[in-house]
């Protein structure tokens, strides 16, 4: 451990900038040894900070060594700066100077892939959070925004694409025959969005033109054996900037608009003003080589990215607490667009399912924190799923409080008022409430309020009166730090239905209508109903119009009826999953007293009627097939016993397998098409629909079906099919599954992303030897510890597999920590994601949280990056 530790910073701490940067004048010198960035800016002091003799301090990383300062030209004498850590301080300033510093980098060897990097052979950058001060020394916070002007200087034959943001205004060779390229961008920004690429690259050219007739010149840069994979995320940036202009108004404002691919990427993409970059495997895309998920995932990220030039780039955060306010909006937006491309109830259940899961286990746990944190050690840490996905449901229910009119309203204003600014969660609050009147004043407890709330509904029918009183309570959990919860405002969006699952008109607060949204504001609070004409069953939460826990006791049979009836489509999946964890439940406390699992599965009928309804949405039924996953029965549960989930899950999918076998068998062929792949809505359904039947019927041990993946295996002309086949044989431990995944490996090996699957279902494994079997893929030649796709498909399918993450005498938790403190030097914030699985101790049974705990402590023993630190002494807490 080291002496002195890291300490946190607090929202409430934030003043403004005492200097600012009108201009930034970047020079480059790109070399493989080392690089010199010069760097002239243009400051002053700023006025909002008030009068003041203040010394500039800039940020700068321990990896940046400054080799000249000079104040308008003139070089500092020694006694007039120093050098810390992380600082560069100058004690005395003029109002107004250009400020010019001379400095080295190693972009050659920056394993941590923040800053200016090598990826392959080419140069790339990622600077957001704060990576642009391991570059040169700079004011790095978002709230100083500066005109850039950027010279690269670089061999032309190593390096003849050289891009950064905004416009290319100069391109030349300089006297030692070096080419020299100026761009300009002409839209102030925060540090964060700086970029550059320097590469061997190919190029994909396309044009847009904008609503308002502007011709905009679109090109995707990749290494050159990959540009023929990019004509689909081309076709999906048209459709993202013509979806802007139509639902938000909003126009793209450069000429040009550069996207590039890279290999060595810490996360999924990043949005550069111009220059979006990157990490291929959300990029890239072909039939033969890319599943339907992974389709529409290069989609929508290219479409959030796409979408970030206005939420997040024209109008930007004030400081990273206020994250959520691009993150939130962005993923909101990026959702919607989605649904409005395929189907819109398949796309909720995904976002939902993927919350309730993940995003409600953060929220549980020790790193739990508001969508606006109130205080952090290491920013990195905040790119979570609560600041993302929470965030997108807190503007999801803005938009229901407000309606879908008002709320367009209030984010034209929102553009409008902070067009070129910085600003905070509550401007963007004030701006929906200012176009609408409606008044979010308690709705902002959402925002600083961590913990996901619990609503419990309880309800009484007067059948003589005609009145259905609902009475709904909530309940916040306490979360570190926050030990008591104030009630929220929650939109709860109900329906009745009567025994036949006919919607039921009724009457609330003068308002009649099949459907309404209550304003839950109490902790406890009663809703009349009135004109119901018969005992009704509720479908409460619509198209889950909050993001809260929801308990009802529903009885079996009002679940069924939900599930094949009720005409809010998302609550018919949420019925059926519904059934499905009550089933599971009872079979995993039998899994835990070694009793004999047995249940009467309900879900049997269910799911036949289901099969042989052919009017059904194919995707829909695919999703309400697909069982509740172990990470979200892990979720529900406390203790947590993962063997005993795992064991149950195995036992009704066997039960349901059985028992409808042929159903399967007809589901397998009726979806079996033979038409060219297309990644389009209706035909991932049917692939979606006929492979989980797949799984199924292989379940009920029947020989015609292991045929059946093995034949799909060796036909099938894409990726989904042939990837589908090759986890049910892995995945239902069939007698092909090694063969298969070692073809699979043979005729894939020249595609690393393809190798990623692979690495991933490899280590996945529910074998008694999976332990054995990740340390072997560690070795395996495609595995490469710089790449953190590969260390995410290796380590994150490793924490997936109960038999070899779980393992009884802790080995398999000792196994990734021993990965974590390797990481930890290299590459920080990689580390810090990979001590997620581990963070959950405390929910674990106990056998297993000791030896858990154990390896949290052994890796706090270590000399530990903010990001580590951060997360494994909250884990402790
Ligand atoms: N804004 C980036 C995320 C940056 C993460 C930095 N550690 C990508 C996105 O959310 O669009
Ligand atoms: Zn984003």
């Amino acid at each position: 451990m080291k002496e002195s530790q890291p300490s946190a910073i607090h929202l409430k701490d934030y003043t403004v900038p005492a200097f600012l940067i009108d201009k930034t004048e970047l020079t480059f010198d790109l070399d493989e040894s080392t690089t010199v960035v010069t760097s002239r800016l243009h400051m002053r002091r700023n006025p909002a900070f008030g009068k003041s003799t203040a010394p500039l301090v800039l940020d700068g990383g321990e990896d940046v060594k400054l080799i000249g300062v000079a104040m308008d030209d003139y070089p500092l004498p020694p006694e007039e700066y120093r050098v810390s850590e992380d600082k560069l301080i100058i004690t005395a300033t003029a109002d107004e100077f250009v400020l010019t510093c001379e400095t080295l980098i190693e972009p050659q060897n920056n394993t941590k892939l923040e800053g200016l990097y090598r990826s392959s052979s080419m140069f790339c950058t990622q600077c957001e959070a704060e990576g642009f001060r391991h570059i040169t020394f700079y004011l790095d916070r978002p709230d100083v925004m500066s005109v850039f002007t950027t010279t690269i200087i670089a061999d032309e034959a190593r390096y003849p694409v050289m891009l950064s943001n905004g416009n290319q205004v100069e391109r030349g060779k300089n006297d030692e025959g070096k080419t020299v390229v100026v761009w300009h961008d002409p839209f102030p920004k925060p540090a964060y969005l700086f970029a550059l690429v320097a590469g061997d690259l190919a190029v994909k050219n396309d044009v847009f033109t904008t609503q308002s007739q502007r011709e905009i010149t679109l090109q995707i840069f990749t290494e050159s054996h990959n540009i023929d994979k990019v004509d689909y995320a081309m076709e999906a940036l048209k459709r993202s900037m013509r979806w802007d202009e139509e639902v938000y108004g909003r126009e793209y404002d450069l000429d040009i608009f550069m996207i590039v691919a890279v290999d060595d990427f810490n996360m999924g993409a990043m949005e550069n003003k111009g220059l979006n970059i990157f990490n291929s495997s959300c990029l890239l895309a072909s039939p033969e080589t890319t599943t339907d998920d992974n389709y529409l995932r290069v989609e929508a990220i290219v479409a959030h990215e796409y979408f970030h030039n206005w939420s997040g780039n024209r109008v930007t955060c004030r400081d990273w607490f206020q994250l959520s306010l691009k993150e939130g909006f962005t993923v909101f937006r990026d959702q919607t667009f989605s649904a409005d491309m395929h189907s819109a109830t398949v796309k909720r259940v995904e976002d939902v399912s993927f919350l309730k899961t993940a995003q409600f286990a953060e929220d549980a746990g020790p790193m739990a924190h508001p969508v606006r944190p109130a205080s952090f050690i290491e920013i990195s840490n905040f790119y979570t799923l609560t600041v993302y996905e929470k965030g997108s449901e807190i503007v999801r229910m803005i938009h229901t409080l407000l309606g879908e009119e008002k709320f367009r309203a209030g984010s034209d204003l929102y553009f409008e008022r902070h067009d070129g600014q910085a600003v905070t969660c509550d401007d963007f609050v004030a701006a929906m409430e200012d176009a609408s009147g409606v008044d979010l004043t308690q709705f902002k407890r959402w925002y600083s309020q961590a913990g996901t709330p619990i609503v419990t509904a309880t309800d009484h029918f007067d059948a003589e009166t005609g009145s259905y009183q609902l009475t709904l309570k909530q309940e916040t959990p306490a979360t570190p730090g926050q030990p008591t919860k104030l009630p929220l405002h929650i939109p709860v969006r109900v329906g009745l239905l009567d025994k036949e699952g006919k919607a039921l008109e009724a009457t609330v607060e003068g308002v009649t209508a099949q459907d309404h949204v209550l304003h839950l504001t109490e902790s406890e609070q009663t809703v009349v109903f009135s004109g119901v004409t018969t005992q009704p069953v509720p479908s409460l939460l619509r198209d889950f119009s909050a993001p809260v826990k929801l308990r009802y006791e529903y009885s079996s049979e009002d679940l069924l009826l939900l599930m094949s009836t009720d005409n809010d489509g998302f609550n018919r999946w949420s019925a059926a999953q519904q059934l499905a964890v009550n089933e599971l439940n009872t079979l995993i406390d039998q899994a835990i007293k070694g009793e004999t699992l047995a249940v009467d599965s309900q879900l049997v009928d269910g799911f036949k009627t289901l099969l042989n309804d052919d009017s059904l949405d194919p995707a829909m039924v695919a999703l309400v097939l697909a069982l509740p996953s172990q990470a979200y029965l892990s979720e529900l549960a406390n203790p947590i016993y993962p063997a005993a989930i795992k064991q149950a899950r195995q036992y009704l999918k066997q039960q349901l397998a059985t028992a409808l076998s042929a159903e399967f068998e007809r589901t397998y062929q009726a979806h079996s098409m033979s038409s060219g792949y297309q990644p389009s809505a209706e035909q991932i359904a049917h692939r979606s629909l006929k492979n989980i039947a797949l799984s199924y019927w292989v379940e009920a041990g029947d020989e015609k079906a292991q045929q059946a993946v093995r034949a799909q295996y060796q036909s099938a002309d894409n990726m989904t099919d042939q990837f589908a086949a090759l986890s049910i044989a892995v995945n239902g431990q069939l007698d092909s599954a090694s063969e298969l995944l070692a073809a699979f490996y043979e005729q894939w090996q020249n595609e690393p992303l393809v190798v990623n699957k692979w690495l991933m279902l490899s280590a996945a494994q529910e074998q008694d030897t999976a332990l054995e079997t990740v340390k072997s893929l560690m070795e395996h030649p495609a595995f490469d510890l710089k790449n953190p796709n590969k260390v995410r498909s290796v380590l994150g399918g490793f924490g997936q597999s109960v038999s070899g993450f779980h393992k009884a005498d802790g080995s398999g938790y000792r196994f990734l920590a021993d990965q974590i403190i390797v990481l930890n030097k290299r590459n920080p914030q990689i580390a810090s994601r990979l001590c997620t699985p581990l963070t959950r101790w405390k929910k674990l049974q106990p056998e297993l949280s000791v030896q858990m705990k154990a390896e949290l402590e052994r890796i706090l023993a270590e000399d530990l990056s903010k990001d580590v630190y951060e997360v494994i002494t909250k884990s402790l807490a």
